[in-house]
């Protein structure tokens, strides 16, 4: 019998303590881990301690440095952990960068990461170029080597690089195609295995056989990420970046429970939801529901 094990990342790469830094504790309050064990059997390991984010933009033109590093190798080390002892981590952000340390478990305890990748942006800014300075526009580019960052702190994206390898990862739903355009930010489509929202609609099924399959190729062993804003607005509104288009929660529950299905699936991160715009807590109902709805059945 798998079991899951419940890890909490809330790390908010604005540098601050609020927001989605409180997602793990929210959806805990909302009835996570009993969501978890009416499917599995289910530990919860607690979160990753990394000091406090401050919002200041450091060298590399990321804000909160140093707690982005330390986040990095706590959660490294906990799903590692997880992995090694035959669990399958649920690591819950915070923000996108949290895949960074989960990246890098996948890789010590498997010899390689691959990555689906289920996000409604592509995450690939150059950290300087970055607008907001928030590590969760860049994690992807910055694992994939694609981008990189002039004194970046040892520790944000652990080496050798690149840490992912593009024929191991695929991106399913972003839609952030014309900003980039208008920012002169390269895009990664044409150079991994991309599907845009628009793209999965009435092929959600043959699209996540296809992405596995290409990354199980050149990674047998793949994470799972899920960042919240994949969705419509209409669907969950309780996220920092909202955008026109996405999925609906009947699309993103019907992939990820096909995606938790394939042997070659080691684990799931979960971000980007925001508690603080959420003031009664149905949205993050909403997000446990869909956890339990997607788990395969023990
Ligand atoms: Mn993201």
């Amino acid at each position: 019998m798998t079991v899951i094990e419940v890890v909490g990342a809330g790390f908010n790469s604005a540098g601050r303590g609020d927001g989605v830094a409180r997602a793990p504790g929210a959806l805990r309050r909302a009835g996570l881990v009993a969501a978890v064990a009416a499917r599995h059997d289910v530990r919860d390991s607690g979160d990753v301690a990394f000091g406090e984010a401050v919002p200041e933009r450091g060298a590399s033109g990321l804000l909160a440095e140093r707690a982005l590093a330390a986040m990095v190798g706590g959660v490294r080390r906990k799903v590692a952990a997880a992995l090694a002892g035959g669990a399958v981590p649920l690591l819950v952000g915070g923000d996108c960068p949290v895949l960074l340390g989960a990246l890098a478990a996948c890789r010590d305890v498997h010899g390689a990461a691959g990555l689906l990748f289920v996000d409604g942006h592509e995450d690939a800014w150059p950290p300087a170029a970055s607008t907001t300075g928030e590590a969760a526009d860049c994690e992807l580019g910055l694992a994939l080597g694609v981008t990189a960052a002039a004194s970046l702190p040892s520790g944000v994206v652990p080496g050798p690089a690149p840490l992912l390898r593009a024929e191991a990862t695929a991106l399913l739903g972003p839609r952030d195609g014309a900003d980039l355009l208008e920012h002169r930010v390269a895009s990664l489509r044409g150079s991994l295995w991309f599907a845009t929202d628009r793209e999965l609609a009435g092929r959600v099924a043959e699209s996540v056989a296809d992405a596995a399959a290409t990354v199980e190729r050149s990674a047998p062993r793949w994470w799972l990420h899920v960042d919240l804003d994949v969705l419509a607005t209409g669907e969950l509104a309780a996220v920092d970046y909202p955008q026109p288009g996405g999925l609906t929660w009947a699309e993103l529950t019907e992939l990820t429970a096909l995606a938790l299905r394939r042997p070659g699936c080691t684990g799931w991160s979960l971000t980007i939801y925001n508690p603080d715009l959420d003031p009664d807590g149905r949205q993050g109902a909403r997000i446990v529901r869909y956890v339990g709805e997607a788990l395969p059945s023990r």
